[in-house]
């Protein structure tokens, strides 16, 4: 490893990175492998990155720790989620894996908790892990081979990040909370353009923000599509793991005072207003104001973003002693059990209940889409971190993102209402000198656990493979896309998730919600001997980490993806499983091009192997036009033997 091109003074990234080096240099731009010391799974990627891991045939995993959560598919509907539960317990007691049960809370929230700590590294396959940051840790959204690759103790791989600093100057001022600050940084950065970043947050406003708000900023980079978000662990951090019983995981980090950055953006907090996402993408931003009055049918509180014990007793503070609006079906879902255990024993839970919210289960539910879909048509004021066409479960409905303030205050109104005309004083919360801390639903594996026996319901089926690459790819461009497309557009979560552990089943609903008709189309080319190719426009791949957008695509015989720009997570999944993500060169080729056209790229694998730049054939239009593939020699390997199981297996 050179370390020649590290500066002497160093920002936090740059620290924690330089601690974590095993390959490469850390020069922006340039593949480097850094060792994971914490791992995290959810249930709705975690069946398919055990399975992967058990195909690697390590006897336990080599992390410091690997947290299995429960948390996502709670809903049960039929029997193939809680036979995947089942699945995943006996997998943890037998491979030294904790596991947060069902009814302990999201991932992000739990982890923040209880597991994260300053200076380490995690690797989650969720997109939001970077929640972590805010306990001055570098934590990464995955897909699931990776995670599963780092819990055999392999480095994981990712494009040297070049990183902004966010100096957040002065104070927020009541009723504006930390929904808004992230909000006003995806106005500022928008969704897309960001693959590649981390976001350092510093300043006087930084140090003022407690560690859960600071959670709901980094949580909603993925939004920006950074590789991460990091704050400095400093004496809020401290306060935080005190309360948390874990004063002994304190670390202070901090950047050094002439460390550089590729670009400093300042934030004056106490100039900030209560913001909204409108629809239908977090980055579309307007002041509450400005849309004061329009009439809203569903509230929905909770979710990995805003779900703190602060912020619900902040909400608790604003509707005690009233009632939700006829028209407003209000819903709460704590982000922990800790969460929801600490209200019940402080009153508020009573207050909120009184209010009218209706409680469901500490898990994902309404944010994924399992579980209150809104009205036909429906305004739906969501506290959670997307609002992706269709992601709700009603594909006509308008979903906002909003502040837990500015949620409640449409509880009370039945309209979109700035929370500052509520006429009352802000509830300013203190947090309580302890929690009550309960880790009963996390189990820990023991020696003796290594004995069990893996429990395999019907639904879990082996992850399929790709085959090598061929020296030709041809066929036609089976669906052309827009801008933005989301891994929601490209595989349904909501209702369709309970078939995460089944490949054929699920494969079923790729872009279900874009064009139904493509499923059947991609099978019968690929059935027909042809290669299917998915044509899109800038930032393909937003969003959640789920490698089913790579996984049932390449079951549907999808080898290449030709985009104007391709989002970070989504790239790398489809190069573990064997798919080429192009881009154009000229983005002019993308308006020539229609769905439909016979393409073909020929001299594949020689020019895999030897050139950035190759050469599609457009058979329809008689043109051709010239793509990009900028890989690592890593990602060729992996590109030309059909995807990473490939590449293990032949090693
Ligand atoms: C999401 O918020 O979209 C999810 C569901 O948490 C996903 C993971 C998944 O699809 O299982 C994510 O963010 O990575
Ligand atoms: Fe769960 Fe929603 Fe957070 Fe994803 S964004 S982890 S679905 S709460």
């Amino acid at each position: 490893m050179c370390r020649k091109e590290e500066p002497m003074e160093k920002n936090i990234v740059e620290k924690i990175l330089a601690e974590h080096l095993v390959d490469g240099n850390l020069a922006p731009g340039g593949e480097i492998g850094i060792r994971i010391d914490q791992t995290l799974t959810q249930d709705a990627t975690g069946t398919m990155a055990y399975l992967q891991f058990e195909a690697m045939n390590v006897p336990r995993v080599r992390t410091e720790l690997s947290v299995s959560y429960i948390d996502h598919n709670t809903i049960q509907i039929g029997f193939e989620n809680a036979d995947d539960h089942r699945y995943l317990m006996s997998v943890a007691q037998k491979f030294g894996i904790v596991l947060s049960r069902a009814g302990n809370g999201i991932c992000h929230q739990v982890h923040l908790e209880r597991f994260g700590r300053p200076g380490k590294t995690l690797i989650g396959s969720d997109s939001h892990t970077p929640t972590c940051g805010a306990l001055g840790m570098i934590a990464v959204g995955a897909g699931g081979l990776d995670v599963a690759q780092a819990m055999a103790g392999e480095p994981f791989y990712l494009a040297c990040p070049s990183v902004v600093k966010i100096n957040l100057e002065g104070r927020l001022r009541p009723w504006v909370s930390a929904k808004d600050v992230i909000l006003k940084v995806l106005e500022i950065f928008s969704t897309k353009g960001n693959v590649g970043t981390v976001f350092e947050y510093g300043g006087e406003g930084a140090a003022a923000l407690s560690v859960p708000e600071r959670a709901t900023i980094a949580n909603m980079g993925a939004e920006c599509g950074v590789t991460t978000s990091v704050f400095p662990s400093d004496e809020m951090t401290r306060r935080f793991l005190r309360l948390q019983d874990r004063e002994a995981h304190f670390v202070p980090l901090s950047a050094d005072a002439d460390a550089s950055y590729a670009r400093v953006v300042t934030i004056d907090l106490s100039r900030l207003e209560p913001l909204a996402a409108k629809p239908h993408s977090p980055d579309n931003i307007a002041a509450v104001r400005s849309l004061t009055g329009i009439s809203v049918q569903q509230v929905c509180l909770g979710s990995c973003t805003n779900s703190s014990y602060k912020d619900l007793v902040t909400v608790a503070g604003i509707l005690k002693g009233r009632v939700a609006h006829p028209d407003v079906s209000f819903i709460l879902a704590p982000g922990s059990r800790q969460v929801l255990d600490n209200l019940a024993r402080d009153g508020y839970l009573a207050d909120l209940i009184a209010s009218g919210a209706r409680l469901m289960e500490n898990a994902c539910g309404f944010c994924i889409g399992n579980s209150q879909s809104p009205q036909s048509g429906a305004v739906s004021l969501r506290t959670s971190n997307r609002n992706f066409l269709g992601r709700s479960g009603t594909l006509d409905a308008d979903i906002y993102l909003v502040s837990p303030e500015t949620a409640a205050a449409a509880v009370i109104t039945g309209r979109f209402t700035d929370p500052r005309d509520l006429g009352m004083d802000y509830p300013n919360v203190r947090m309580p000198e302890r929690l009550v801390i309960d880790d009963r639903l996390i189990l820990r594996p023991t020696e003796a656990t290594r004995e069990v026996e893996i429990y395999r319901g019907p639904n879990i089926g082996a992850p399929p493979v790709n085959t090598p690459l061929p020296d030709t790819l041809a066929g036609p461009a089976t669906i052309k896309v827009g801008d933005k497309i989301t891994t929601d557009h490209i595989i349904p979560a909501g209702a369709r998730m309970k078939y995460r552990s089944n490949i054929p089943r699920y494969a079923e609903f790729v872009f279900e919600n874009v064009d139904a008709a493509f499923a059947r189309r991609a099978l019968a080319n690929k059935e027909a001997g042809r290669h299917n190719i998915i044509v899109a426009g800038l930032s393909y791949g937003q969003g959640s980490s789920r490698e089913h957008a790579a996984i049932c695509p390449m079951y549907l015989g999808v080898r290449a993806v030709i985009a104007k720009s391709l989002e970070r997570i989504h790239a790398a999944n489809l190069i573990n499983f064997g798919i080429l993500p192009l881009t154009f060169v000229d983005e002019k080729d993308y308006d020539a091009l229609d769905a439909g056209d016979d393409l073909e790229i020929a001299g594949l694998r020689t020019a895999v192997a030897e050139s950035e730049i190759l050469t599609v054939a457009n058979r329809t239009k008689g043109s051709s036009f010239a793509v990009r593939l900028s890989l690592s020699a890593r990602q060729k390997e992996m590109i030309l033997a059909g995807g990473a199981l490939n590449v293990r297996r032949q090693e």
